[in-house]
């Protein structure tokens, strides 16, 4: 709290007259006021508590309130600031929070909120909290860590199907309300692979180069009159999810796809959209009809779909202090050149299960310097990408 003592000044105004007598002319009284620095910051928030949100991408937080004084006094003019990460053990400090939130006549124990957006759904984030009073320098320390993930998707006001499979494959399927233009139950039935159809099926993943993590899995749709509903399109997207085996390693799971068999080309299609969560192991896809479903891991002819995440990549920021590059074919070599063009880095991978890492550091295990660093890629059929990372030690 802003401590002030008021001060009275006697002002006296005397003159001089010219034969050196001294009169008194007149007197006032002024108020000086003294800002005594209020040194104490609020203490430390030990209430964060954080829950998947309501929608995609979103996480609630809430806390109680800490006082001006520790935890007393009414925070005036003051702010909370919130850092998040998706590793825990991030550098935690106020100058790298995201969200700001101005706090007056917030009261010592009121309960505070706060919805973080646009985060990656299904994805797991760490946050922690401060508080300041009116001085910009009176930051608390910081408060507990809270973690959550983030909304796949809203909840459902439907109804969901949830199906185990011979293949130990769980299958849930969540329908909206919405869904159908009736208003009847409805009765979902999945065929397995022992489905004729799948033969032929077969043939095709050969050809386009997928590895097949499930069977296909057909789904039918009925009203209680026996109906079959969803030849055409859904009214609303109907939720899919798999689970894939929970060997697959994290490279592994980054190229998993969703794919529909359009039965009149007898070819599988890449269902875009798709989320994986690789906490529960499930990957999901908001479906538009029904149809023959199946995961497999997408197995990359070139380096078209490369990507290379996070750049810039601040080593000691990044997952497991790595930079990925992730939609790789099966066997690449990496290159990594300085911005003199000399090599620094270099490692060929005879399976690279989609994705490779690199830690920023030399052949020699060196960490390299901060700057700017150009990658080569080349997969075995001679086909080279290039790009720059910065790098910041
Ligand atoms: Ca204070």
């Amino acid at each position: 709290m802003r401590k002030k003592n008021n001060i009275i000044f006697l002002l006296l105004i005397f003159g001089i007259s010219l034969i050196g007598a001294k009169h008194l002319l007149g007197a006032d009284i002024i108020y000086a006021v003294r800002i005594i620095s209020d040194s104490t910051p609020p203490a430390a928030i030990t209430t964060l508590s954080v829950s998947t949100g309501a929608n995609k991408g979103e996480i609630n937080l809430s806390w109680l309130a800490p006082g001006d004084d520790g935890t007393s006094g009414t925070i005036e003019n003051g702010e909370f600031r919130i850092q998040s990460s998706t590793w825990s053990g991030v550098f935690w400090s106020t100058t790298k929070a995201e969200v700001s939130i101005s706090a007056s006549s917030v009261s010592p124990g009121s309960v505070k909120s706060y919805v973080f957006s646009n985060l990656i759904p299904g994805v797991t984030y760490y946050f922690k909290i401060w508080t300041r009073d009116e001085n910009p320098d009176n930051w608390s320390p910081e408060s507990n860590i809270a973690s959550a993930k983030a909304q796949i998707n809203p909840a459902y006001t439907g109804y969901t199907l949830e199906v185990n499979t011979a293949e130990g494959i769980r299958i849930t399927i969540e329908v909206p309300d919405t869904a159908f233009a009736i208003s009847t139950q409805i009765e979902v039935r999945l065929v397995d692979s022992s489905h004729p159809k799948f033969y032929l099926v077969r043939e095709a993943d050969r050809k386009t180069g997928n590895f097949p993590v499930t069977h296909p899995y057909e789904f039918i749709i009925r009203d209680l009159q026996g109906n079959i509903l969803g030849e055409d399109d859904f009214h609303d997207k109907i939720r899919i999810t798999f689970t894939y085996p929970q060997w697959l390693n994290l490279a592994q799971q980054n190229p998993l796809r969703i794919f529909r068999l359009n039965e009149t080309v007898r070819k599988w299609e890449e269902q875009k959209g798709h989320t994986v969560d690789v906490f529960a192991n499930t990957i999901g896809i908001d479906a538009v009809n029904f149809s023959i479903y199946k995961v497999m891991i997408k197995i990359n002819s070139g380096l078209d779909d490369l990507i290379v995440y996070p750049n810039p990549f601040k080593v000691k920021e990044a997952k497991d202090g790595c930079v990925k590059f992730i939609n790789l074919p099966k066997n690449v070599t990496l290159r990594i050149y300085n911005i003199a063009g000399e090599m620094v880095y270099k490692k060929v991978y005879d399976n690279t299960g989609g994705g490779i890492t690199w830690d920023g550091k030399n052949d020699s295990k060196r960490t390299v310097a901060t700057g700017v660093y150009i990658y080569l890629l080349k997969d075995d059929n001679g086909n080279k990408k290039t790009g720059k990372i910065s790098v910041i030690q």
